[in-house]
């Protein structure tokens, strides 16, 4: 609030504006070669799943070849696709996991 160079006093308010972050989703990828037990690791250790939805999540990626692993913020969606993929070729499977904005 404050008058200005005319007198005329200007009513200004401020007020908290919280915008909320764009989610993006982490997807993992269908391929012939990756074996189903690490992708449901996978899933279970970097997307905290229990084994039941993990199992669920990897036989739906194998039947529709893409699925759904996390609605995540941009960085930790970016740092679940590098750690799932550097895991991945650590031990030398293809898997692709990727990332879209919701
Ligand atoms: N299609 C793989 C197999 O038959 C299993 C698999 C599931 C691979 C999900 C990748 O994202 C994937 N061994």
């Amino acid at each position: 609030r404050g008058d200005d160079d005319t007198g005329t006093n200007i009513i200004t308010k401020t007020r908290p504006k919280t915008k909320r972050p764009s989610l993006y989703k982490v997807l993992l990828l269908n391929d012939d070669y990756t074996p189903m037990d690490f992708v449901v690791y996978v899933l279970e250790h970097f997307f905290n799943k229990g084994q039941e939805e993990a199992t669920q999540i990897m036989l739906h990626v194998h039947q529709k070849g893409v699925g759904i692993c996390g609605v995540y913020t941009y960085e930790v969606a970016e740092t679940k696709v590098a750690q799932v993929t550097s895991f991945a070729r650590q031990n030398e499977h293809p898997l692709q996991c990727t990332m879209e904005k919701e």
